[in-house]
C-alpha cells in the first residue's frame, strides 16, 4: 500500500469498517478517479462540467443516487455506507459531492419522504438511475439562513396549485428535470415537486463563482407555475419539511468534508517529503512538522465523529443537533486542513496544477451551504442550553 496512505490514517480508523463498507468505498474511488478526477481541474478552471447528464447516469449505473433509500430502485445501503461515498467523491470535488447529495438527499429523499405514491413512482426510479435530475429550492435571495420567511408562495385554483416566486443558490437548478419548491400557503409553508418543464418555469445559471466552480448552481424563477393537486407534498407543513431533508444532506457532508480534507494533508505530506529548501526537504522542519501533524489530528478526530454519527444513525437515534456538531466541526477543519496544506506547498499552492486551493475554495461554499457556521453553532446553543438565539 502507498505509504503516503498509510501514514495519513495513522490511527488505523480502518479496522473500523466492514469489509462490506471498504468495497462500497473501493468501487466508488475507482469511478471518481478514472472518471471524474483527471477532468475537474480543468472543469473547475472553465467553470463547467463536462456531459453533467451522462456523469449524472454513470453514478446512477454504480448505484450511488440515493444509494440510502430503500425501493423505488435505489440501493438501501447504509449510512456508512453513503458516507464514504460522499468522502471518495470529495476527495475528488466538493462539486461533484453537491451533484449527489443534492440529487439523493434533498431531491429524492423529499419525495421518498414526502411526495405522493404516483410521484414517487414517477421520478424515483430514473432519478436513481440518473436519467432524471432534480434539485432543492429552499433559498431565496432575500431568505437564507432563516427560510422561515420565504417570499415564494402557493395558492390553490380548483385542484391545482399556482406557484410564484424564485430560489436562489440552487445546485443542479438549470440542469434539473424536477424542481423541489418549498413555498408559503395558507396553510404555512408546503413542498412540491415541480417538473421544470412547467410553463412559467425557469432557470438561469450563476456565474462569476469563485468555489464550487465545478458545480451547476442556478437562479430560478416561478411565474404563475401551475401543477397539479397531486404535485404537493400531502403531510408534510412547516419548516419541519424542509429541514428533515437538510439533516440528510448535511449528513453527508460530514464525512465528503473528510474527503476534501483527506487529499490536501495527502498532497502535502508527499510535497513536503520531496520539495527541498535549506539542502533538506522541507518535511524534516520541525514548523512543517507541527502542522502535519495537527492536520493529522484534526483529520483523525473528524473521521471518529463522523463513524459514531453514522453508527447512531444506523440506529435511528442520530439527532439533529448531532448532525450539526458534525457538519460544524467537519467543515471547518477540513478547511483549516486545506489552508494549512496550501501554506506547505508555498507558491505551488495556489496552483490549479494541484488540487489543494481548488478544495479550499470549495470548502468555503459548503461552509456556508446546508447551513452557515453560526447556524450550526446556534443550534448547539440551543440545544445546551435550551434558549433560542437565533431572533
Ligand atoms: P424552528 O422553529 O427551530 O423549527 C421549525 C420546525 O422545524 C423543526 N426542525 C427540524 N426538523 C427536522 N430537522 C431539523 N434539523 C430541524 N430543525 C428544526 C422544528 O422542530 C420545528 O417543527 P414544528 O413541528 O415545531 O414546526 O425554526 P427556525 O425558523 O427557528 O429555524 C431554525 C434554523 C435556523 C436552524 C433553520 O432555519 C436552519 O437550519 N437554517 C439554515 C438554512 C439552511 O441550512 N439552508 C440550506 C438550503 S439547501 C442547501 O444549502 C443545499 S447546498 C448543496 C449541497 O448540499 O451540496
Ligand atoms: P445569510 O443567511 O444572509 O447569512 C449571511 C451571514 O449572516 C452568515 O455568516 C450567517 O451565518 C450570518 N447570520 C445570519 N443570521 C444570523 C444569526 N441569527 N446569528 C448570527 N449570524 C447570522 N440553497 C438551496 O436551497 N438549495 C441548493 O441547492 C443550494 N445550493 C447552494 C450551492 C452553493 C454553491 C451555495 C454557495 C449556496 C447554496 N444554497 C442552496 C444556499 C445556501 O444554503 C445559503 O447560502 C445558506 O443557507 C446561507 O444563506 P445566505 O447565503 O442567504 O446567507
Amino acid at each position: 500500500m502507498d505509504p503516503i496512505a498509510v501514514a495519513v490514517d495513522l490511527a488505523s480508523s480502518d479496522d473500523l469498517l466492514t469489509p462490506d463498507e471498504r468495497d462500497v468505498r473501493s468501487a466508488v474511488r475507482a469511478l471518481a478517479q478514472a472518471r471524474i478526477e483527471p477532468y475537474v481541474a480543468d472543469w473547475f478552471e472553465r467553470g463547467t462540467v463536462d456531459d453533467p447528464r451522462g456523469l449524472t447516469r454513470e453514478l446512477g449505473k454504480q448505484g450511488v443516487l440515493g444509494m440510502h433509500l430503500t425501493g423505488y430502485g435505489c440501493a438501501g445501503m447504509s449510512a456508512t455506507q453513503y458516507g464514504l461515498t460522499c468522502m471518495e467523491l470529495e476527495a475528488v470535488d466538493s462539486g461533484i459531492r453537491s451533484l449527489v447529495s443534492v440529487q439523493g438527499s434533498l431531491a429524492m429523499y423529499a419525495l421518498w419522504r414526502h411526495a405522493e405514491e404516483s410521484v414517487k413512482q414517477e421520478w424515483l426510479p430514473r432519478m436513481a438511475a440518473g436519467e432524471a435530475i432534480g434539485c432543492f429550492g429552499l433559498t431565496e435571495p432575500d431568505h437564507g439562513s432563516d427560510p422561515s420567511g420565504m417570499r415564494t408562495r402557493a395558492r390553490r385554483d380548483g385542484s391545482d396549485w399556482v406557484i410564484d416566486g424564485g430560489k436562489m443558490w440552487i445546485t443542479n437548478g438549470s440542469i434539473a428535470d424536477v424542481a423541489v419548491i418549498w413555498a408559503q400557503t395558507e396553510e404555512g409553508i408546503r413542498g412540491f415537486a415541480v417538473p421544470t418543464s412547467t410553463p412559467g418555469f425557469s432557470a438561469h445559471e450563476i456565474k462569476h463563482k469563485l468555489s464550487l466552480r465545478a458545480s451547476i448552481t442556478s437562479e430560478l424563477v416561478l411565474d404563475d407555475v401551475r401543477v397539479p393537486g397531486s404535485a404537493m407534498f400531502p403531510d408534510v407543513r412547516g419548516l419541519g419539511g424542509p429541514l428533515s431533508c437538510l439533516n440528510e444532506a448535511r449528513f453527508g457532508i460530514i464525512w465528503g468534508s473528510l474527503g476534501a480534507a483527506r487529499t490536501c494533508l495527502t498532497a502535502a505530506l508527499r510535497y513536503s517529503i520531496e520539495r527541498e529548501q535549506f539542502g533538506r526537504p522541507i518535511a524534516g522542519f520541525q514548523l512543517t512538522q507541527q502542522k502535519l501533524a495537527d492536520m493529522e489530528l484534526e483529520y483523525t478526530k473528524g473521521l471518529l465523529l463522523a463513524l459514531h454519527l453514522s453508527r447512531r444513525k444506523e440506529q435511528g437515534v442520530l439527532r439533529p443537533e448531532q448532525v450539526s456538531l458534525g457538519k460544524l466541526n467537519n467543515v471547518r477543519e477540513a478547511l483549516k486542513i486545506c489552508r494549512t496544506a496550501r501554506t506547505i506547498l508555498g507558491a505551488n499552492g495556489i496552483s490549479l496544477e494541484y488540487p489543494v486551493i481548488r478544495h479550499m475554495n470549495n470548502l468555503e461554499s459548503v461552509l456556508t451551504y446546508e447551513g452557515t457556521v453560526e447556524m450550526h453553532t446556534l443550534v448547539i446553543g440551543k440545544a445546551m442550553t435550551g434558549v433560542d438565539a437565533f431572533r
